[in-house]
């Protein structure tokens, strides 16, 4: 993606995720917007960002973060809020395994009280390791987590498949976690 398209990506998700009132916005129950208020409202506010721009971030990261709607009027993030939207996914059973990526220095509150949400409604996680490997590479040498998903979910814990593929559940007790290696390569670059 290019430069402009990445800002109004980050634009985007920290509006449709956190933030929507601040370009005067609120989003409905489920989490959407209509596409033509969030165009207008971001050009009111100063942003640069017209349907073409919009179109490009929709259709140009493999991360699928924003969501249309069936008829194509409205957007919404696919997972990732601090706002408590109910995305209103079905639940449904996970894979036996899924993965976390994070860093050392959260292990301890991890080993200790689980995955924990923290400033978003869910924990978020993948289906492969590699994706967590970059998810944890984002904050330093990224340490993975094994989730026993399968085992949790028949221990009563609502499962959610985002549309993007990103697995949601509320939290995972330390019960259900295995470290896998606490020492891979480095993802990030300087
Ligand atoms: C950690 C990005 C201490 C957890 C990514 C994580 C992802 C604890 C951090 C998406 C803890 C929360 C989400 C506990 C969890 N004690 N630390 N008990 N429980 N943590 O950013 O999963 O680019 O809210 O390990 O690609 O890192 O934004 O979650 O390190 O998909 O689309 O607390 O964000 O996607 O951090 O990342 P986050 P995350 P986007």
């Amino acid at each position: 993606m290019s430069r402009e398209a990445v800002r109004a990506s980050k634009l985007l998700s920290y509006l449709l995720r956190h933030h929507p009132e601040a370009v005067g916005l609120g989003l409905d129950a489920n989490g959407w917007v209509a596409i033509d208020d969030l165009i207008e409202a971001c050009q009111r506010h100063g942003h640069a960002l017209d349907r073409r721009l919009f179109e490009r971030v929709v259709a140009g990261t493999d991360k699928r973060r924003l969501e249309l709607s069936n008829d194509g009027r409205r957007v919404r993030a696919a997972q990732g809020h601090s706002l408590a939207v109910d995305l209103a996914l079905p639940p449904r059973p996970p894979p036996e395994r899924l993965y976390h990526g994070t860093v050392q220095r959260f292990l301890a509150g991890i080993l200790e009280q689980g995955l924990r949400p923290g400033g978003r409604t869910h924990v978020h996680l993948s289906v492969d390791i590699e994706t967590a490997r970059t998810v944890g590479g984002r904050r330093g040498r990224p340490v993975l987590l094994e989730v026993a998903a399968g085992e949790l979910h028949r221990a009563g814990s609502p499962f959610f498949l985002a549309s993007n593929g990103v697995w949601l559940v509320a939290h995972v007790p330390p019960d259900f976690l295995t470290i896998l290696d606490a020492a891979g390569p480095p993802t990030w670059k300087k």
